[in-house]
């Protein structure tokens, strides 16, 4: 198939068109990362919803190299002949030289090819291995690192991989576990263009997790100490290497890449900002439609859980919640915690309406679900069944009646079997104890930091407890017997994600929510809340609350999102409508197709740094880097509290009008004209440092 001379990521409702000249001419692209078919964390994200992008650019010239894991295979990829005939040779010679690679079609859109190696079968050269790094880099790697380990059988397995057919290669390797490969082509002057994508540094994850202050001291660390001090001095080593070997380093936000020039003293070429594949419905308010079916399972969840406790007005309850890896500070669930504690006071003495139930989705070791939240359901299952019981009988009833011409005597609808049955059903949805706060049965119970948090802060959901926690240490699915609901529809069914993080590179989770046009808080210490930041004009207007954990004491950091909880839990249902709408809009700027721009500009760049007889750069001006903004919405006065005479038709909450008024906001949108402003700017990526 002949390759594309060049790739154009042109325009997405109106953000800026970019088109590079650029041609690949036989070069192929392997792109290397231990997270390839195999599901850890944000990297997987990023290349599996890149690839579609990837592969139109590269076609069959695009491979992605990961490790061998039979049951992610087994789900998500189809094993097949190598196509490439250099490459087939390559894979033959490996396995026939005792290595077992794979090759096939990973099933996800673009179906890109994927070589998978089966690192644990060459174990055997691990310390042959071991011993030509230490000799060779002068790193030395203990052997009860199992993590690095690997990373020594995957980095020797790739260098080999990419080192036995020599045409234009470039190679792009993610994160440290996948770096090794990247220093040994360098060490061995393969004939290979090789970049090296950090998203999260070694260092900066450890530093930040203990109680130390990460960013007005990062030009002070004395990185040797720190990384020995936590033992992963070989791992600081490998990462390091491989961000000072690589032809294009580059890091996925610009505060992430100000922390690689500290700790890993190199300042990265390119930020690569990390997009994601949206989808857009044809009618434009299906994800409203989604966000109420959604939100009604998330109710049928509540029911139970509160069974026996169910005074307050589901319809009048927010749901607030924050996920991901369970890394209680980085994350900021310390200041979630905080910030509801405090709003629960402000909504008791405001003798609010509102009901915030903040749950908490952090998969933390547990001995599966708890009896009380799996009675829970049970109860509300039963109290359902009861209710179409006696309906049932009460309808056959009427519709004898009817048939006979006669109005039904209400009073003889039901007889004392009905009610004995209906009054047995209401006494087992009594209650002695409170709601459960943790959905699982915990192994480190007493010393996990949100149970011991929520404890010292006294939130044990109680009636007069206007905020409840639901904490469900596990990742979500649609095959619980609890909350069979899988991430992508409880994202939608909430009214806010909540990401307070210390440390984020870039920070999928609020991305996430604003593809699904469900507002969120992140924080300008997280890369997508600086991106926002900068793109964005008035970012709260849109649902991106962006919290300041730069700037400010914790204290303070609490005290700003309590203020914006408490804002958001007074909007309207209209006002909240227009927000999800709004936090849509901004969909496109978090699209590969948007944000491709970047790595297509690093691969070029790399291309031609390795190979400057074949291929030639122009690397754009750093100082015409401006890009464009989102003007604040002309209708919203800055704060929702205030927005209320900016939404059309403005009544009390009622479901029948949210059809016209979901409509009415198509409209407003075009007659205020709220679209994103084409720039002037239009080919120049601006994320050069
Ligand atoms: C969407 C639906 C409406 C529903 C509303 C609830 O907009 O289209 O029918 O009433 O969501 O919004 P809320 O913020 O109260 O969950
Ligand atoms: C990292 O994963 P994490 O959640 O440990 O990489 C992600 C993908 O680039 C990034 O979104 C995240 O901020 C980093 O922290």
């Amino acid at each position: 198939m002949p390759l594309p001379r060049s790739l154009s990521v042109t325009s997405l409702s109106g953000l800026d068109d970019w088109t590079e000249e650029f041609d690949l001419g036989d070069a192929v692209l392997f792109e290397i990362a231990w997270e390839v078919a195999n599901k850890v964390g944000g990297i997987y994200t990023v290349i599996q919803t890149k690839a579609r992008l990837t592969s139109e650019e590269w076609g069959e010239n695009y491979f992605l190299v990961g490790p061998y894991m039979e049951n992610s295979v087994r789900t998500q990829v189809e094993l097949i002949e190598p196509t490439n005939p250099a490459l087939k040779r390559t894979i033959d010679n490996m396995n026939s030289s005792g290595c077992k690679l794979y090759f096939g079609r990973w099933l996800i859109e673009g179906s890109p090819y994927v070589v998978l190696i089966d690192v644990g079968f060459t174990a055997w050269s691990l310390d042959r291995w071991k011993s030509e790094l230490w000799e060779n880099c002068g790193i030395g790697v203990p052997w009860f690192d199992r993590e690095a380990n690997d990373a020594v059988l995957f980095g020797f397995l790739t260098a080999w991989l990419l080192g036995e057919e020599p045409p234009h290669i470039l190679a792009h390797f993610h994160e440290w576990l996948a770096g090794l490969g990247l220093v040994l082509c360098r060490q061995r002057q393969l004939p290979v263009a090789t970049i090296f994508t950090t998203h999260a540094t070694l260092l900066g994850r450890y530093l930040c997790a203990g109680s130390v202050d990460f960013y007005n001291n990062l030009h002070k660390f004395n990185v040797d100490k720190e990384a020995g001090d936590r033992q992963i001095y070989h791992r600081y080593c490998l990462e390091r290497a491989a961000a000072h070997c690589a032809h294009v380093f580059t890091t996925v936000s610009h505060i992430t890449a100000i922390e690689a020039e500290h700790l890993l003293k190199r300042k990265p070429d390119v930020v690569t900002p990390n997009g994601l594949n949206v989808k857009k419905f044809s009618a434009s308010h299906e994800f409203q439609n989604l966000h109420a079916h959604s939100k009604a399972r998330i109710q049928e969840f509540i029911r139970g859980h509160f069974y026996g406790h169910l005074d307050f007005n589901l319809d009048k309850s927010v749901f607030l919640f924050i996920a991901g890896r369970y890394e209680f500070s980085n994350k900021g669930a310390d200041v979630f915690l905080e910030a509801l504690a405090r709003l629960n006071y402000l909504l008791r003495v405001n003798h609010s309406e509102v009901t915030v139930i903040a749950f908490f989705i952090m998969p933390a070791r547990t001995n599966n679900f708890n009896i009380e939240t799996l009675k829970g359901q049970a109860v509300r299952k039963q109290l359902w069944d009861t209710a179409q019981t006696v309906k049932e009988k009460f309808g056959k009833k009427l519709y004898e009646s009817l048939l006979v011409g006669q109005l039904p005597d209400v009073s003889k609808m039901l007889d004392k079997e009905d009610f004995t049955m209906m009054k047995r059903a209401i006494f087992s949805a009594q209650r002695q104890c409170l709601p459960p706060i943790c959905t699982h049965n915990m192994l480190d119970d007493s010393s996990d930091p949100i149970l011991n948090c929520l404890r010292r802060i006294g939130l044990f959901n109680s009636s007069s407890d206007r905020v409840k926690v639901i904490f469900h240490p596990e990742f979500l699915s649609s095959t619980s017997p609890l909350l069979p609901m899988d991430y992508e529809e409880f994202v939608r069914g909430c009214h806010l994600g909540v990401f307070p993080s210390y440390y984020e590179p870039w920070g999928y989770t609020p991305a996430e929510c604003t593809v699904m046009g469900i507002p969120s808080v992140s924080t300008n210490l997280s890369g997508f809340g600086c991106f926002m930041e900068e793109h964005i004009a008035d970012p709260s207007a849109y649902g991106v609350y962006i919290l300041d954990r730069r700037y400010r004491s914790v204290d303070e950091s609490c005290s700003q999102l309590t203020s914006f909880l408490l804002q958001f839990c007074q909007q309207s249902r209209r006002q909240r409508i227009i927000q999800r709408n709004r936090t849509e809009r901004l969909s496109d700027l978090l699209d590969w197709r948007y944000l491709g721009r970047y790595y297509i500009s690093a691969r070029h760049m790399a291309l031609a740094k390795a190979f400057p007889e074949s291929y030639y750069y122009e690397p754009q001006d750093p100082s015409s880097k401006k890009g464009f903004r989102y003007p604040r919405p002309a209708s919203v006065p800055p704060s929702p509290a205030l927005s209320r005479h900016s939404s059309p038709h403005h009544s009390d909450d009622n479901d029948d009008d949210d059809e016209r008024y979901n409509e009415d906001l198509e409209a407003e949108k075009d007659r205020l004209n709220i679209r994103p402003r084409r720039c002037s700017h239009t080919h120049t990526p601006h994320a050069y440092l």
